[in-house]
């Protein structure tokens, strides 16, 4: 089922319309920034979401951004190489304009969205993260994007809905391992547990460093949990679907001792090949100490709740 909105739009639009939409919110989501650099008191004057957003940002001290020209060109996308750098030109033949979102499963009301529609309505804000990725290396970025859980709520998940299964665009013809490589299985799947999917944490980026997501690093519409490690974060999401049990992920499935379902960021866990103790943290210079890593990567105080009960290394 295909949802429209019913608006003219101008020809001027048509062109890109996905990119001119996102400008016209990025001076809002600039806005919000600027304000809650500033005060609390001047909130009430913006009509962004900032009030609902995570705390993050204003609670530890303030993080430096990695510059884009790392974070654009340090990129893991397997679909089309296993490097880190040939993405950067690779990924810029995958169409994503159009692009639509199917929403299914276990919910009251399953949909295809058109991406723009979808975007028209959510406010998009900006949320600096800090980014670890399982091989040890981390940055900070500022996306740009909303709460997954304002999307979820839109299709009215069913109480049989435990778990949220994301499934990345399959285009073998533009994404050569897809032809290629059968190491891992493709389409690229990653899942959450539903209180993981609902936290205020948790985004669909659309952009980053105020502008629209480049495609290296999952345009048009990718996933940021970051608590947990980067391959969670899944890009260029094409399918959520909710669901009873634990969706089978793409790297759980290829190598389950080395990649849990959970993945939370933990210095105690190792991956059997390697210390997650510490990280190094891209862009910083080749004497710089590298950083401790900390438990659900800084974001313990939000979402340590979420596991109180489980042990740790056991679902790690
Ligand atoms: N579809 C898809 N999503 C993916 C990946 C991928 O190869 N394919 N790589 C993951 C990994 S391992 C990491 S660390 C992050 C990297 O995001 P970045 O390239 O934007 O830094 O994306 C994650 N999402
Ligand atoms: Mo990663």
């Amino acid at each position: 089922m295909i949802i429209k909105t019913h608006k003219d739009i101008p020809a001027s639009e048509i062109t890109d319309p996905l990119v001119f939409k996102q400008r016209r919110q990025i001076i809002k989501v600039m806005m919000g920034s600027l304000v809650a650099g500033v005060s609390s008191s001047a909130l009430a004057e913006t009509k962004t979401e900032w009030n609902h957003a995570p705390k993050a940002n204003t609670t530890a001290a303030p993080l430096i951004t990695t510059s884009s020209e790392i974070v654009n060109n340090h990129t893991n996308y397997y679909e089309f190489t296993f490097n880190k750098t040939d993405a950067t030109q690779l990924a810029q033949s995958l169409p994503t304009d159009p692009w639509s979102v199917e929403i299914s499963g276990e919910v009251e009301k399953p949909a295809v969205y058109h991406l723009e529609d979808m975007l028209s309505q959510q406010s998009l804000q900006e949320y600096i993260y800090r980014f670890r990725c399982v091989e040890a290396w981390s940055m900070v970025v500022p996306w740009i994007g909303f709460p997954l859980a304002n999307l979820l709520k839109m299709a009215k998940p069913l109480s049989s809905a435990q778990f949220v299964q994301f499934t990345s665009i399959y285009d073998p013809k533009t994404m050569p391992n897809q032809r290629d490589n059968a190491m891992l299985e493709w389409p690229y799947v990653e899942g959450l547990r539903i209180d993981e999917a609902m936290h205020p944490l948790t985004i669909l980026a659309t952009g980053m460093y105020g502008e629209s997501m480049p495609k290296q690093n999952g345009a048009p519409l990718r996933l940021v949990v970051p608590w947990k490690y980067g391959f969670k974060s899944i890009k260029a999401i094409a399918k959520i679907e909710l669901v009873k049990r634990p969706p089978t992920t793409t790297w759980n499935k290829f190598a389950p001792n080395d990649y849990g379902f959970y993945s939370n960021v933990n210095p105690e866990v190792p991956h059997p090949r390697w210390s997650q103790n510490s990280e190094r943290q891209l862009g910083s210079g080749f004497f710089t100490p590298r950083r401790k890593t900390e438990l659900f990567n800084g974001y313990g105080s939000q979402v340590a709740s979420l596991y109180s009960d489980m042990d740790l290394r056991h679902f790690f």
